[in-house]
């Protein structure tokens, strides 16, 4: 079955918003199998967003998602990682539709409240960055 990393970014957390998200990625019919909180060192921030240390907001980006602490949580289902991604909204706040997460609660296109993993390769890598194996999960709704 397909699996997703998601983390509730700092903007999210900061207002309140960790169960709200997390709520509508199970109403997809989404499976939590893991989750966890914690404080990203830089490290682990530069790490998970290695693919952009090129671009001009990558230290930016790497202070966010450093600054408080976060919820970091896999997800499980049929065809999950497009499931989320559309959950989700188009990165910038300003162009994701009304009813997505972004759309309603990202501030802008750095503090956009959440994270989801955007193909299965970048899945498994994530995961592993955040979970060991005996931390996900395996069970029958
Ligand atoms: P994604 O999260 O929708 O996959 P990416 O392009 O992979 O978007 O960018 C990763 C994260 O980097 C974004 O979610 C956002 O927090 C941040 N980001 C993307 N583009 C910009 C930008 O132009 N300025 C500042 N931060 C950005
Ligand atoms: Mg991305």
């Amino acid at each position: 079955m397909e699996r997703s990393l998601v983390l509730i970014k700092p903007d999210a957390m900061q207002r309140g918003l960790a169960g709200t998200i997390i709520t509508r990625l199970e109403k997809q019919g989404l499976k939590l199998i893991a989750v966890k909180m914690l404080h990203l060192d830089k490290a682990l921030a530069r790490r998970h967003y290695a693919i952009h240390k090129d671009k001009p907001f990558f230290n930016g980006l790497v202070d966010y998602i450093s600054s408080v602490p976060i919820v970091a949580a896999v997800f499980e289902g049929e065809g999950a990682i497009a499931v989320i991604r559309k959950t989700m909204g188009a990165t910038d706040p300003a162009k994701a539709e009304a009813g997505t997460i972004r759309g309603d609660f990202g501030l802008d296109i750095e503090q956009n409240s959440v994270h989801g993993s955007d193909s299965i390769e970048t899945a498994e890598k994530e995961i592993k960055l955040f979970f060991s194996e005996d931390e996900i999960f395996n069970y029958h709704q």
